[in-house]
């Protein structure tokens, strides 16, 4: 690729410049950026991209994984509404937040990962900082592993992940490994693949586990198989580092959604833990999260901290204010508190009556596939078991667009396009 360089002419050489102007602006130089290659769309985001072009009047987005009212809305919180007027009848000032972020977010972030009145935060065991959002708290905490993880920089991620998760720890210098996790002949969990891998785990390895709401299969271990986990990860010494983003949007329920985190602490594992407030909040630009590492005494967390700070500041030196303000006026207040419970138990339980909706049409439509994993997975998204060619064929045919693995967001079916959805998927399938 090449450049037309263009002239101020000014000086003492005007004359020879205006005489010349044409052959000195046709002529080309190489750029410094000629050999770099396109790059591919991004898996999931370039999936909303792609939909924005289509015309077709029925098209349906159901890639990223945001949350939509009943009308294919986007949805601002009513909790969230009341927390901006708050905020903004505060006339708060617009200085730097801290590295480390705002403080009073930071001791309710944990607290609502953990429970109320844990003893990890009574007796200061967490170094906890404000992240951005779900991706940006990851991404402070594999940066903290690389540099300070005693055992192997090996990262072992479930079969599949989220799509961002391998390049995210990749970048922070850590290895990936995986371990298988789900199983396609069940749409369900291979528990027992799962057992097999991680007793095969070099010891002193990090092992990442979705706390909830499996991204993308929408599968996760039952309570029993959780604490099965909890004691083999303990008998590997690997150190688990859990990826919360869906506290309270799988189930509607913030304290069966942290099982999995209360139960590795109970069982005495230290564990890293990313938070984001995306979903659970309708925070999704806002980039609100936390990261928190849990340590055996105080003074090892305000050692943890420092070092945390260090790498965050050249990174991006201090976090957004406004989301974590919102976030804070509402954990802070009991009445806004409620309503948010109220709020996000409202999304988990319309996504939940999208699934029954989804497979009742498709049975309607006269589907005989076995389509209980609609409603037996979990949380924003359904791993259909769609293959790639059905997927491409759903896309072309229908405009219904959704990642080649199959996986459809399940906050992207409403009451006015689950026939439509439905009837395709069958068209699809048969
Ligand atoms: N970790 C997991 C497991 C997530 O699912 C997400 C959110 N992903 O949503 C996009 C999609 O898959 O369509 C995150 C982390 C981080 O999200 P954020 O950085 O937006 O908080």
């Amino acid at each position: 690729m090449s450049h037309h360089i263009r002239f101020v002419v000014s000086s003492a050489s005007n004359n020879f410049l205006k005489n010349n102007y044409n052959a000195i602006t046709t002529r080309s130089v190489s750029s410094w950026w000629s050999k770099v290659e396109m790059g591919p769309p991004d898996a999931i985001l370039g999936i909303t991209e792609a939909f924005k072009k289509d015309q077709h009047p029925k098209k349906v987005n159901l890639g990223a994984g945001a949350y939509r009212d009943d009308n294919g809305k986007p949805y601002v919180l009513p909790c969230v509404k009341k927390a901006e007027e708050r905020l903004a009848a505060k006339n708060l000032d617009k200085e730097y937040s801290p590295i480390s972020g705002n403080g009073d977010f930071c001791t309710y972030s944990i607290n609502l990962a953990l429970g109320e009145g844990h003893d990890v935060v009574k007796n200061g065991l967490n170094a906890t900082v404000q992240g951005i959002s779900g991706t940006g708290s990851l991404f402070v905490g594999a940066n903290f592993l690389s540099h300070f993880f005693p055992g192997n920089k090996d990262i072992y991620l479930p079969t599949p992940s989220w799509g961002n998760h391998k390049p995210l720890f990749t970048l922070a210098g850590l290895s990936i490994k995986s371990y298988r996790y789900y199983d396609p002949h069940t749409c369900g969990l291979n528990f027992q693949g799962l057992l097999e891998d991680i007793s095969k785990v070099p010891k002193r390895s990090i092992i990442l586990l979705h706390a909830c709401a499996h991204n993308p299969t929408g599968v996760d271990p039952s309570p029993e198989q959780w604490a099965e986990l909890s004691a083999l990860i303990k008998q590997q010494e690997l150190f688990p580092y859990f990826d919360m983003a869906y506290q309270g949007f799988a189930s509607g329920d913030i304290m069966k959604d942290n099982f999995a985190v209360r139960l590795f602490l109970q069982e005495g594992h230290q564990i890293a833990l990313a938070q984001s407030f995306a979903k659970n909040f309708g925070l999704y630009g806002e980039r609100v999260g936390a990261f928190s590492l849990i340590t055996g005494s105080k003074e090892e967390a305000q050692r943890a901290l420092s070092q945390i700070k260090i790498l965050i500041r050249p990174m991006y030196s201090n976090p957004p204010i406004h989301g974590a303000r919102i976030v804070s006026e509402i954990l802070g207040d009991n009445e806004l508190k409620a309503q948010w419970l109220k709020d996000v138990k409202g999304m988990a339980d319309r996504m939940i009556t999208a699934r029954t909706k989804l497979k009742e049409n498709l049975v309607k439509n006269g589907s005989t596939r076995n389509w209980s994993h609609i409603t037996d997975q979990i949380g924003m998204f359904c791993y259909t078991g769609l293959t790639e060619p059905e997927v491409t064929k759903l896309t072309k045919d229908f405009s219904i667009y959704l990642t080649k693995d199959g996986r459809i967001s399940i906050a992207g079916v409403c009451s006015n396009n689950v026939e439509y959805i439905a009837h395709a998927i069958h068209q699809v399938t048969k």
